[in-house]
């Protein structure tokens, strides 16, 4: 049941070196380093469009609709999300900050590449403002409901060091933990 889109080594500590795009291995629920809480990326540069289009490569390659740099162990605040039919329309979120939430709430049905086969009701806000830096370190405002929103905030989760089972209750959270951990040793086999 492994975490997708993950290449043979469990790390990704060569990704700042390498040209053409990669597949990034995406950390597992509960590896304890999907809680560190992501420090701001400094300047948008080579590196972090490297990594970036690394974190769309592997998004794509695991069928997921967004991807938090957290999730592939590099703790800056980037974030990439493509929530089109098409799969053509990736979205590059530098330094996201929430600057407007709606004053109404709704329960999403969530998943996370983190988690694989767990899918389970998230409430958060119908709609977002998120500010953030694009890949030429332009400041965007992005106006988002429906699917766009519940990523957006997923995906911020993330940089906190959040997932999005910790919504859940203490008996639900313990079934899933243990599930995850003997699907990652009977992986291990
Ligand atoms: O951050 C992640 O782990 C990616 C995650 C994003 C997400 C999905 C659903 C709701 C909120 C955030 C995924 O892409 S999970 C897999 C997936 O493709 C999916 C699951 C449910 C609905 C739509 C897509
Ligand atoms: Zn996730």
């Amino acid at each position: 049941m492994g975490c997708a889109a993950s290449p043979k080594s469990g790390e990704n500590s060569d990704i700042f070196e390498k040209e053409p795009m990669a597949l990034l291995s995406i950390l597992c629920y509960p590896d304890p380093k999907l809680h560190k809480v992501a420090k701001p990326v400094a300047t948008v540069d080579a590196r972090i469009r490297a990594i970036a289009a690394d974190m769309i490569e592997t998004m794509y390659e695991a069928k997921g609709i967004g991807l938090a740099a957290t999730q592939v162990d590099v703790h800056e605040r980037l974030i990439v999300i493509d929530v089109s039919e098409e799969r053509d329309e990736p979205l590059v979120l530098i330094n996201p900050e929430l600057v407007w939430t709606s004053p109404t709430t709704h329960l999403n049905e969530e998943g996370c590449l983190s988690v694989p086969g767990i899918y389970d009701g998230v409430e958060r806000f119908d709609g977002v403002h998120v500010r953030a830096m694009d890949l030429d370190g332009h400041v965007r405002t992005i106006e988002a409901d429906a699917l766009l929103a519940v990523c957006i905030q997923h995906e911020m989760d993330h940089l906190m060091g959040k997932v999005f089972v910790e919504y859940l209750s203490p008996l639900k959270r313990n079934r899933i933990k243990k599930k995850m951990l003997k699907a990652q040793r009977e992986d291990e086999r």
